[in-house]
């Protein structure tokens, strides 16, 4: 017990600096145990009689608890076991400060994700950061102080504005929830790498020009400061309101007026973690960050920074009923997770939380979307739900957690920067012809600035030299129709749509082009040497040693409750799929293995694409498990990989993904038959996994130019020298003067090379 006399006072000296820690004395006699709660009854009991759920939402089932020996005595009583995660709370937190301290640089003296985020910072500490940031960047950077806690501790924060004046805004806040350390460290590192990005890196310099940056690391400071005071509680979760009773705190992420108090994980009591509080927006430090946004009037996106679990919420946090613009928070949802996969390969999965979370009412994801529009969204940082770290991560965590959502942050100003938004409904045409033009669908639309549709125009060149444009076809309303021209196979068509504002705006698609543009390829002709779509079976077999769940074909019938396809992805009806059975199946006990019949590819330059889905995101012990894809020459016993999907990171929670592979560089140049497998292997029983393949499909794009009709002597232009090739060949059947291959050359084509007369 050394440690309670040496670390009693919570002033701890790592160097120089005094570091507030929290104090061991206060979790003597405390564990943390996981209890397995049978129902709501009993969960309701466990609340009432004072142990602490270490669950953003205390309910039924495994979840980490913090008890002391009366407690544990009572869940005794009760028959219910407790297994223990952290036995001596007191003794695990002196080893925390230890490790804390031990890892402390003298922050300050570099920029950029420097030793300030080695260990979490207290209020101070933020505060002094940002000090830093708004002296550092004082050309760009502007303090605020948005109002003042029950306690009366300022709420601060920082303003990115490059030149000055009037442009959309887009806010970050974290720590509206006490105990959440990471986000204060992940929300502060967005004015410090953005400040330090400015005039050094061009995204973020292009992006700074055109977007206001707001950054509020902690809305809930006495909250903050309680879970470091003596006395105090690391897990607390609300602010410190005197509720003049037993109790303190309201949750301020209850207390919006946005279904304020809505029954949707919601309490009255004074003593519950999910306190609303005695009336919307009643707390200073909710009003304070809900009267600055009024006031500011022009801020179009928002995201509140909670921990943990990775996830993006999207509006509506109260119900599953879409919002109308559910497609652009969605979509938007989505690259934010797109874009934080990209950093470290970690999967944040976005959706409404009533689907991945729980339905919450009066909370912060709504209120701005309910109120002024902004596309709003809550994010649970690191680390995954389920993981021992909860809300005290290690250290270690804070920077690839920082480093991951500052993409995503940029991915949202990104959008935001974008006062039009032009997209391709159908995607972009992949290939064009030789012979016809290529028409394909966009969208074009009102952000912050309504587009003029004469302006909507397509560029593109053939030659990697100047564009040329084509006016968009404005099929009325937000619907055009952009048409590219022939190209010939020696040419490398490259294109972009744009459109110009109304107010001097102009946006383009992709939204940094002319830097980055599109690419197709040039095709007289697609070979198809494999095409199926699952409704006929050409001969796939299925082996394996999975005790149920094979691979079978049909109708998706699982309903996609359990991480299974709600249908097929090419629209025929039918796919391959593991376990289609209704309810909750999937593969158990081994692998289960798909196989193609051969295929065959004369030649080179075939591509193999397909339709797959893959789920390993529910069950006991998620991210545990792989697909695989794999190719082999027929008559070969050795298969090479083409693709391993999971355990973690992008394609493993589900949805229809297009895999497509140059079978060339795949390393089947020289293979004229082979075949795939496609496995799903149930390596971990605790996970649930469900697979899906359709649309399979072997192809070669070939190019033939088509020869300038008239152009008898291959010059590049008909001229007076084809004219006089036809009249020294009539009457004969020389099938190069007999342009219309009638067997004659004669009148009709001497009129075929007069009527193509000039330029090929
Ligand atoms: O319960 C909360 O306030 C958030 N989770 S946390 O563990 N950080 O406390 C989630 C709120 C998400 N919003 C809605 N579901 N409306
Ligand atoms: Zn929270």
């Amino acid at each position: 017990m050394n440690y309670l006399v040496s670390l009693c006072c919570v002033c701890v000296t790592g160097g120089a600096v005094a570091v507030p820690m929290p104090d061991p004395a206060d979790y003597v006699g405390k564990q943390i145990v996981e209890i397995d709660v049978p129902d709501e009854v009993t969960v309701n009991q466990l609340l009432a009689d004072g142990l602490d759920a270490l669950a953003c939402r205390p309910s039924p089932g495994v979840g980490p608890w913090v008890v002391d020996d009366d407690g544990l005595a009572l869940l005794e009583s009760m028959g219910l076991t407790a297994s223990p995660l952290i036995e001596d709370l007191a003794a695990y937190q002196a080893g925390r400060n230890a490790e804390r301290l031990a890892i402390r640089g003298t922050h300050g003296a570099t920029r950029g994700l420097d030793s300030f985020y080695d260990d979490f910072r207290t209020l101070p500490e933020l505060n002094s950061r940002l000090d830093q940031i708004i002296s550092d960047h004082s050309d760009i950077a502007t303090g605020i102080m948005i109002g003042t806690s029950h306690e009366g501790r300022q709420i601060r924060g920082v303003v990115l504005n490059a030149g000055g004046g009037s442009k959309p805004a887009v806010l970050f806040n974290g720590c509206q929830h006490a105990r959440e350390w990471i986000s204060p460290m992940s929300t502060i590192n967005i004015a410090d790498s953005l400040a330090d990005g400015y005039g050094t890196d061009s995204t973020i310099t292009a992006l700074l020009d055109k977007v206001e940056i707001i950054v509020i690391p902690v809305v809930n400071p006495d909250g903050f400061e309680h879970t470091y005071a003596a006395g105090g509680y690391r897990f607390w979760r609300k602010n410190r309101r005197d509720n003049a009773g037993s109790c303190e705190g309201v949750d301020l992420n209850r207390n919006w007026d946005a279904d304020w108090n809505g029954g949707e994980s919601t309490s009255t009591d004074p003593c519950s973690d999910i306190y609303v509080g005695p009336g919307p927006m009643s707390e200073p430090e909710v009003t304070a960050l809900g009267d600055y946004c009024l006031a500011h009037g022009n801020i179009l996106a928002q995201i509140d920074f909670h921990s943990y679990s990775q996830l993006i919420l999207e509006p509506r946090g109260y119900t599953t009923a879409p919002p109308p613009d559910w497609d652009e928070l969605h979509a938007v949802g989505g690259s934010i997770s797109d874009a934080i996969a990209s950093v470290h390969g970690v999967n944040y999965t976005h959706d409404n939380p009533c689907n991945i979370l729980y339905c919450a009412s009066g909370t912060l994801i709504d209120w701005p979307y309910d109120s002024y529009g902004a596309l709003s969204f809550t994010i649970e940082l690191r680390p995954a739900s389920g993981d021992p770290g909860g809300f005290d991560p290690p250290s270690s965590e804070i920077r690839p957690c920082a480093e991951e959502n500052f993409a995503g942050v940029l991915a949202l100003i990104e959008h935001v920067s974008t006062t039009m938004g032009i997209e391709l409904t159908a995607g972009p045409p992949t290939t064009v012809s030789t012979d016809v033009t290529t028409s394909f669908p966009v969208r074009i639309f009102e952000r912050s600035e309504a587009p003029d549709p004469a302006t909507a125009r397509l560029l593109y060149r053939g030659d990697g030299g100047s564009f040329d444009e084509a006016d968009l076809l404005h099929l009325g309303g937000e619907s055009y129709e952009a048409t590219l021209p022939t190209f010939t196979c020696s040419e490398s068509p490259e294109f972009y749509v744009a459109v110009d504002g109304v107010s001097g705006g102009m946006a383009t698609y992709p939204s940094s082009a002319p830097s980055e543009l599109l690419i197709a390829t040039v095709a007289s002709d697609v070979a198809v040497a494999f095409d199926d779509n699952a409704e006929t079976d050409p001969g796939w077999t299925v082996s394996g040693t999975a005790s149920d769940g094979h691979w079978d074909r049909g109708v998706p019938a699982g309903g996609g409750l359990r991480g299974d396809p709600p249908a097929d992805a090419d629209g025929s009806g039918q796919c391959w799929l593991t376990d289609n059975v209704e309810g909750n199946s999937d593969v158990d006990g081994g692998a289960t293995v798909l196989t193609s019949p051969a295929m065959d590819i004369p030649g080179d330059g075939w591509t193999l694409a397909y339709w797959r889905w893959y789920s390993n995101t529910f069950g006991g012990a998620p991210n545990a498990d792989v697909l695989t894809v794999e190719w082999s020459e027929v008559g070969s016993a050795t298969w090479q990989n083409l693709e391993t999907v999971g355990p973690s990171g992008p394609g493993t929670s589900g949805g229809w993904i297009r895999a497509d592979f140059d079978l060339d560089a795949s390393g089947l140049l020289g293979v004229d038959v082979f075949q795939i497998r496609v496995t799903a292997d149930d390596a971990d029983s605790g996970s649930v996994i469900e697979a899906g393949i359709d649309g399979v499909q072997v192809s070669r794009i070939e190019c033939e130019d088509t020869p300038c009709l008239g152009d008898l002597d291959g010059s590049g232009e008909v001229d007076v020298d084809d004219i006089l090739q036809v009249l020294g060949a009539f009457g004969s059947n020389d099938p190069v003067a007999d342009t219309n291959g009638d067997g004659i050359v004669d009148v009709n084509d001497i009129l075929n090379v007069v009527g193509a007369y000039g330029p090929c």
